[in-house]
């Protein structure tokens, strides 16, 4: 169930699975405060992943840029609090995979529909990169690119299924990824969606 995908990025199959009914209670509450919505690029294209954010700080794309900011805009409210079930399962997975001690201050929630993807891009605008990040896959299932240090690079597909988490930390933490368009399925916890939650500790 624990697979090293390469130096710092350990899949943890399955792993939120034993939690899934806290995780989606704790996802209701906090989508009913701050509504998932299609942000909009700096060059002005709305994205096609529906995200929201919780904990002291989520992340933000406008015109002006990406951010992490302590607001949500959308309501000008702090974005709602991490729930205990969300920071005890990205701690739990984060010592699984050798990164005691995280302390993440963000949660991104990412929704997919069916035909949503995610172009590759490199996850940068956090202070820490010495910290890891911790994704937790729900839902339909998705096809992960992982790729390397420049965009150019070979792309290794991981098929990611309801409940896998995993963990990018170390010498991957800085790799290009993306999801490729997710398919038409039905998944009994989440309709035609897939779900991602990844932790992360901004500032
Ligand atoms: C997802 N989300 O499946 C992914 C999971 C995002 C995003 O990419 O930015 O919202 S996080 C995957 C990740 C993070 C940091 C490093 C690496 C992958 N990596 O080295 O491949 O919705
Ligand atoms: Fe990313």
């Amino acid at each position: 169930w624990r697979e090293e995908l390469d130096a710092g990025a350990v899949v943890l199959r399955r792993f939120a699975l034993p939690r899934q009914a806290e995780l989606f209670a704790a996802l209701e509450r906090i989508t009913s405060q701050a509504p998932l919505r299609h942000m909009v690029t700096p060059g002005g294209f709305r994205m096609s992943v529906a995200m929201s954010n919780c904990g002291a700080c989520g992340w933000l794309s406008d015109r002006s840029g990406y951010r992490y900011d302590a607001l949500d805009p959308h309501s000008g409210k702090p974005w709602p609090p991490m729930p205990q079930a969300f920071l005890q399962l990205a701690q739990d997975a984060a010592a699984a995979a050798g990164f005691a001690g995280f302390a993440p201050d963000a949660c991104l929630i990412n929704r997919y529909e069916p035909g949503t993807r995610l172009s590759l891009h490199q996850d940068k605008d956090e202070c820490d990169l010495s910290a890891p990040i911790v994704s937790v896959s729900l839902g339909v299932p998705a096809t992960f690119l992982f790729g390397g240090g420049q965009r150019a690079d070979k792309c290794r597909r991981v098929p990611l299924a309801h409940g896998d988490v995993v963990v990018w930390g170390g010498l991957a933490r800085l790799r290009y990824h993306g999801v490729l368009p997710i398919k038409a399925a039905q998944h009994p916890a989440t309709g035609s969606h897939r779900i991602n939650l990844t932790f992360r500790k901004a500032r």
